[in-house]
C-alpha cells in the first residue's frame, strides 16, 4: 500500500516534469515574439510608435536619446517589476527602478516583462511636459 502510494507520487512528479517541460518549450516561442519598442527622443518630445503590447511577454524598450540635453525616461510601470537596463556596456538590474538617464546622444535598452494591464505614463524629471504612454493589453498571446 505504502509502495503504491509512492508510485503514485512518483507518476504525479513526472507529470508535473512533462508540464515544465512544455512550459519551458512555450517559453521559448514566446523569447522568439519578444516585443521591441522604440522610443525616440528628439527636440524635447518622446516619439514612440505605439504598438499594442501584450502581458507576459518579454518586452525590450529601446530608448535613443538624439538630443543634445540629458533626459530622464522614467515611469511606474517598473514598480516591483524585475527590469533590466543595458546602457554602454554597463548592464544594471533589479526590482522597481524608477527609471533611468540619458545623456546627450546615448541610447539605452530595458527588459522586462509586464504583468499590469492599462496605460502606463512615462515622463521626464527634467522637463515635465515631456511625456508618453505605453499601453499594455490583456490579450492573449496567439
Ligand atoms: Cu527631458
Amino acid at each position: 500500500m505504502v509502495v503504491k502510494r509512492v508510485r503514485e507520487v512518483l507518476s504525479g512528479g513526472r507529470l508535473w516534469l512533462a508540464a515544465c517541460f512544455v512550459l519551458a518549450l512555450c517559453s521559448q516561442g514566446g523569447a522568439q515574439a519578444e516585443q521591441r519598442i522604440e522610443v525616440t527622443i528628439k527636440d524635447f518630445t518622446f516619439l514612440t510608435k505605439q504598438i499594442p503590447l501584450r502581458l507576459g511577454v518579454a518586452t525590450v524598450i529601446a530608448i535613443t536619446n538624439q538630443d543634445q540635453e540629458r533626459h530622464d525616461f522614467g515611469s511606474a510601470m517598473f514598480d516591483g517589476v524585475q527590469a533590466r537596463v543595458e546602457s554602454g556596456g554597463i548592464v544594471s538590474y533589479g526590482k522597481g527602478i524608477g527609471g533611468l538617464f540619458l545623456d546627450a546622444k546615448k541610447a539605452a535598452v530595458i527588459r522586462f516583462t509586464m504583468e499590469r494591464p492599462g496605460r502606463h505614463e512615462f515622463r521626464c524629471s527634467i522637463h515635465p511636459n515631456m511625456k508618453g504612454e505605453l499601453l499594455l493589453l490583456n490579450v492573449e498571446a496567439v
